[in-house]
């Protein structure tokens, strides 16, 4: 089974700033050392890889800044900025968007572009996080732990009026499954816009494919389609060691697997993003090539 037709665009983002460590930047790369493109070639997608947005600096090369409430903002709004547009033009010309990062202060660029092409589209954001915090809740000043804040309007408005900073997602059209570390103003947040979370818990009693069911109908109707917007970290440090916040007792490779099948076979995905591959962390680029089977699987791979 072949997603139909669409066109995929790779955008490799080499960014790190947005997380505590550095690492993350060199993940696009990763990603296509264990074999992105040939993988979905093989299931007869037309691939297009549109190299990675130039990124200066890194956590390695650039001072710390320890005392700033949203560390590297400068930067991390003109690579956000550039990658909305690469989005927007990608989703014009009919292509799916394949965004490899990096950490996942890129979702705000990615998702900024998406709404770019004008429809109102749902997220299925699948983390063991829920990087809700502002400027004003955050304990670390990291972006990349207030992208989805940003995504629904929330932050500092630099970040917001990114892309135009217009349509944001709908917290009712928007769902997160695999949270196991929730700061408490992100808990505040979340019930305060009714977000719904599907927790590791949640998992674990439903099973994977009901919460999927209802994932889908969350993001899915009414909308023009759905953003996938998945952080390895939402997997078990067994199967994803390469993160640079790893939590323990996440998804298994298997769970996620069945995620992907099922956002697959539901034909409701408009662009996808893969992000927080640390290879600086990684056992033998096992994180990288998980990402690849999930790419796989959410392009149409299965197993007979
Ligand atoms: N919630 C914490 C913070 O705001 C940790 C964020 C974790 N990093 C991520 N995001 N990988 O999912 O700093
Ligand atoms: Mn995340
Ligand atoms: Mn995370
Ligand atoms: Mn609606």
């Amino acid at each position: 089974k072949k997603q139909p037709g669409r066109p995929i665009s790779i955008i490799g983002v080499p960014l790190d700033l947005g997380a505590g460590r550095s690492g993350a930047g060199i993940g696009p790369n990763a990603i296509r050392y264990a074999g992105v493109v040939e993988r979905l070639e093989q299931l007869g997608c037309f691939v297009m890889d549109e190299g990675d947005l130039t990124v200066k600096g890194s956590n390695v090369t650039s001072t710390k800044q320890p005392n700033t409430k949203l560390k590297h903002l400068d930067e991390i709004v003109k690579v956000n900025e550039e990658l909305s547009t690469k989005i927007g033009e990608a989703m014009a010309a009919g292509h799916f968007p394949l965004i490899l990062g990096g950490d996942h202060s890129i979702a705000i660029g990615t998702l900024a572009g998406v709404r770019k092409s004008g429809g109102q589209y749902g997220l299925i954001w699948f983390d063991a996080h829920t990087d809700v915090n502002t400027g004003e809740t955050t304990p670390t000043g990291n972006i990349h732990g207030m992208s989805l804040a940003v995504a629904l309007g929330y932050g500092d408005p630099r970040l917001t009026s990114i892309g135009g900073g217009t349509a944001f997602i709908k917290p009712e059209h928007t769902v997160i499954v695999g949270a196991r570390s929730i700061d408490p103003g992100e808990r505040k947040f979340l019930k305060k816009l009714g977000v719904r979370v599907f927790t590791i818990r949640d998992v674990e009693r439903l099973g994977i494919a009901k919460v999927m069911e209802r994932a889908l109908k969350i993001a899915a109707r009414g909308t023009d389609g759905i953003h996938l917007s998945l952080d390895l970290d939402g997997l078990d440090p067994h199967d994803a060691p390469g993160v640079g916040t790893p939590v323990p007792g996440g998804l298994s490779l298997r769970e996620s697997l069945l995620a992907m099948e099922l956002i697959s076979e539901a034909g409701v995905a408009v662009s996808a993003e893969f992000v927080e591959v640390n290879p600086t962390l990684d056992l033998r680029n096992k994180t990288a090539r998980a990402a690849v089977d999930l790419i796989g699987a959410l392009f149409g791979e299965r197993i007979i």
